[in-house]
């Protein structure tokens, strides 16, 4: 019998929102005190939470990720040719247009779908000045084997860690990792503050260039000591990261639930390929349920899949496809990796629904809908 379609439509994600009381009682202060951006308090009580968070001085917050990347790429001086992931959204590699930098795309790994640190080194020239990996799902990229590379050539390495909050790597969060780590606080996240962004960093000294890149330059009112642009947060927006970062563990812990269930009623199709389980050391946050659809073995290919679910009103995503280098806005950027890997799992890739609020019966449910599909 053909499964009844959800009644209201099954997104990839749903953002969390704390109680409408909780957020209306911290609108009060901001109401109170007509102070709604430039580094109000509500943002400084914010930092100082994320600081503690996540151990670390080194951290600056971001109206968006988008702006945080690039403004972060700006704020160390990278120029020439960036080693980076096509595997990814296009905001990785906007943030290096943006910076007037060449994107060296090269292949991925089978597993996890992070950046291939052969393909690094195999790409390595005189013009390259840094690494832009990805933590793409929040899977923790190859963190040893890039520092190497990054050490013994003296390049940059910065993580897009856009996907990675709340993920630690040996007990250590994963924003201690690189030169320079960016997490997107955006709606879809996981982890979010409406929206938002987030650059750590080693090197304490970039704090003040940072600060001065996202606002105007401003040293005081009639010092500019550079051409900054506007990408601060405001209350609002620090305001909810606040209060949604309570409840961070709870979200993590429901996220994991789902995965656990979906790979537990998939578990019996044998062209529904999950990522392998990661590794003892890493803690997870559970924020994105990729599959790859092998359509050999399935018989039906992803995108009939990913069709056909839109009748049942799921509405899973091709993230991340097309390659970034296949974007007409990238295709003069010559690519000189076959990118192999990348180019089989762009054609496989389907993200499920995954979302704190999505119940275990709706997700056994969309399972019964893909058994039935296929
Ligand atoms: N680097 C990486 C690796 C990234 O993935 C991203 C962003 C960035 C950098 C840049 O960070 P930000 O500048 O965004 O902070 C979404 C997000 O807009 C984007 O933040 C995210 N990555 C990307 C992977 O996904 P879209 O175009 O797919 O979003 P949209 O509007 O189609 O939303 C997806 C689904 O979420 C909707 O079908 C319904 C649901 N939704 C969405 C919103 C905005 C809600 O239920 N409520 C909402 O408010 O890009």
């Amino acid at each position: 019998m053909k499964p009844i379609p959800f009644e209201n439509p099954i997104y990839v994600t749903r953002p969390f929102l704390p109680s409408i009381e909780e957020f209306t009682e911290g609108l009060k202060e901001i109401w109170n005190s007509r102070w709604l951006t430039n580094r109000g308090p509500v943002l400084r009580r914010f930092e100082h939470i994320l600081s503690n968070f996540f151990e670390t001085e080194n951290l600056c917050l971001f109206n968006n990720g988008t702006l945080a990347l690039q403004i972060g790429i700006q704020g160390m001086g990278i120029s020439g040719e960036v080693i980076t992931t096509p595997f990814t959204f296009v905001a990785t590699s906007h943030a290096l247009y943006w910076n007037k930098i060449r994107p060296v795309f090269v292949d991925i790994e089978p597993d996890y779908y992070t950046i291939d640190p052969e393909a690094v080194e195999a790409s390595i020239t005189p013009w390259t000045t840094a690494i832009l990996a990805v933590h793409v799902y929040g899977y923790p990229c190859n963190l040893n084997a890039l520092a190497d590379i990054a050490h013994r050539h003296k390049l940059t390495l910065i993580y897009d860690a856009a996907h990675a909050f709340g993920v630690t790597v040996s007990g250590r969060s994963i924003c201690h990792y690189g030169d320079l780590n960016m997490f997107s606080f955006h709606a879809t996240k996981l982890y979010h503050s409406i929206e938002g962004g987030m650059l750590s960093f080693k090197d304490t000294a970039l704090k003040r260039i940072f600060d001065y890149l996202k606002n105007f330059g401003f040293e005081n009112e009639l010092e500019v000591v550079m051409p900054g642009t506007n990408a601060k947060m405001n209350e609002m927006q620090a305001l909810m990261g606040t209060l949604v970062l309570k409840h961070l563990d709870e979200l993590i812990e429901r996220s994991r639930s789902i995965d656990a269930k979906y790979r537990e009623c998939l578990k019996d199709i044998p062209g529904i390929k999950f990522p392998p389980l990661l590794p003892d050391d890493v803690s997870y946050n559970y924020a994105y349920q990729p599959v790859e659809i092998i359509e050999e073995e399935i018989g039906m290919s992803r995108d009939a899949i990913y069709s056909t679910l839109k009748e049942y009103n799921i509405y899973t995503r091709r993230y991340f496809y097309p390659l970034l280098c296949d974007y007409p806005c990238y295709r003069s950027v010559a690519v000189r990796d076959q990118l192999k890997v990348a180019r089989k799992i762009t054609k496989r890739i389907l993200t499920l629904p995954i979302y704190p609020d999505l119940s275990l019966d709706d997700v056994e449910r969309i399972s019964d809908i893909i058994h039935h599909i296929l």
